[in-house]
């Protein structure tokens, strides 16, 4: 069968279920194209696109300006691996340092390498520069974390799904309950901390925001005990919850920053890791690296996904449509029986549905969202959560939320 032929919906599954491995439940809708906040299912059916690839799409589905970076960059120079210099790489490194404030970035693809990248120059800062006995080095994270699916990563998660039967799981970490800055403080006390691994807002735990003050406290407790305080801003970042980074809406640096998804528009895998000489010149030749990390395609990309964010002022719009779509949520929660409350930070958001997390209410929700026109996926169990692009405009919307109401509506007891 020519690989392009079109598909319907059924065959499409088919195809999928036989032929790739089931490490997936999606929601039952095939896509064919997308454009902005816009996806069309194979049959030709419009949706609202409310996951955004999980915040990698912030930019909308196919913008022209990085469309047009990838394909001509595609049709010049994709990749010369980093046994030699090309001559996009080093403008990108300029131009991202600069746009975050940075000495320097460890270019990588994925989201999970760009964690496993700080993990790595983490610990090899602690035994360098900060004296700490080698192979002794300890990460504080936060349980309910989300920081990708490698087996170092998982073996710091609580979540037994993504960490069962993994092992045997990697050591050096510190598990402390999210949103707690006594725990922190306490856990500072143990010898050998290297660093704290932490998501501004906790995204597939059900966006957990956690108090105003708590990444402020917790750098700056960092900062006494000489702890690297890291930041890992993959679903957060690049103007999702309505600042450039989540850290911004508490004025936090983090010491090592970890970029990803829309770092690209969601056009390539593209994440990085930033951080000060201080920190990132521990890395000498040879000593870490990857074939596709900072390839031109790569930079072309992500300078013209970056350049989109500041020049459609992509932050402001999440802020401003944010606060408009928690209000609007908020007024049906009122009166609601089946959705208890909405959270989150710009066009970041979550709403509690009233059922166990065992439940299928959540999945019912998306699968009676989907045929309302709009795509929303429950995070765990029974929460939803809701990101659409961030070039959505005020009256999109408007008419996203009148969907949600009159879908959840159908639910209500
Ligand atoms: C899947 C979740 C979200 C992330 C943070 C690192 C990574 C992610 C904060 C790793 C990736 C993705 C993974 C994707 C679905 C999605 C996800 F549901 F898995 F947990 F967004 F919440 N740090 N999150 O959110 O980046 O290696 O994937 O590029 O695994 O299905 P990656």
């Amino acid at each position: 069968m020519p690989v392009l032929e079109k598909l319907n919906t059924e065959r499409a599954i088919a195809l999928e279920d036989k032929y790739g491995a089931h490490n997936y439940h999606p929601l039952p809708v095939v896509l064919s194209k997308g454009e902005g906040v816009y996806v069309w299912d194979a049959e030709g059916k419009q949706y609202f696109d409310f996951l955004s690839a999980y915040s990698a799409v912030n930019q909308g589905h196919c913008h022209p300006k990085i469309i047009n970076a990838l394909v001509t960059q595609a049709q010049t120079l994709t990749l010369t691996s980093r046994a030699f210099y090309n001559d996009r790489l080093g403008r990108y490194e300029e131009f991202v340092t600069k746009f975050f404030g940075f000495d320097k970035v460890l270019p990588m693809n994925t989201g999970a390498e760009a964690v496993e990248t700080a993990i790595k120059l983490c610990r090899k800062w602690a035994y360098e520069k900060k004296g700490i006995a080698e192979q002794e080095a300890q990460i504080i994270v936060c349980e309910n974390n989300f920081h990708g699916r490698t087996t170092t990563i998982i073996s710091f998660s609580n979540d037994e799904n993504a960490r069962k039967n993994f092992g045997p799981y990697t050591a050096g970490f510190i598990k402390i309950p999210y949103d707690d800055i006594e725990a922190l403080e306490t856990a500072l006390e143990q010898p050998n901390v290297a660093g704290f691994l932490v998501e501004p807002i906790q995204g597939e735990a059900g966006v957990y925001v956690p108090a105003d003050g708590y990444l402020t406290k917790a750098k700056t407790l960092c900062e006494s005990k000489n702890v690297l305080f890291i930041a890992d801003e993959v679903q957060t970042g690049i103007a999702r919850t309505g600042k450039l980074l989540a850290v911004h809406h508490e004025d936090v640096q983090p010491d090592i920053l970890i970029l990803g998804k829309a770092l690209s528009g969601g056009a390539y895998p593209v994440s990085a890791v930033l951080a000060n000489d201080a920190i990132m010149n521990v890395i000498k030749p040879g000593q870490h690296g990857s074939t596709f990390g900072g390839n031109p395609i790569a930079a072309a990309v992500a300078v013209a996904a970056l350049e989109v964010v500041q020049d459609e002022d992509l932050a402001a719009n999440a802020e401003r449509l944010g606060t408009i779509f928690r209000n609007e949520m908020n007024a049906y929660i009122a009166g609601s029986n089946i959705a208890t409350l909405v959270r989150g930070k710009g066009l970041l958001n979550a709403v509690v549905i009233n059922d166990t997390e065992e439940s299928d209410t959540a999945w019912n929700i998306c699968v009676a969202l989907m045929e309302n026109g709009l795509l929303a996926k429950p995070t765990h169990g029974n929460i939803i959560r809701f990101a659409p692009p961030l070039v959505i405009t005020e009256e999109q919307l408007l008419e996203c939320t009148n969907i949600i109401k009159r879908t959840l509506k159908q639910f209500e007891k």
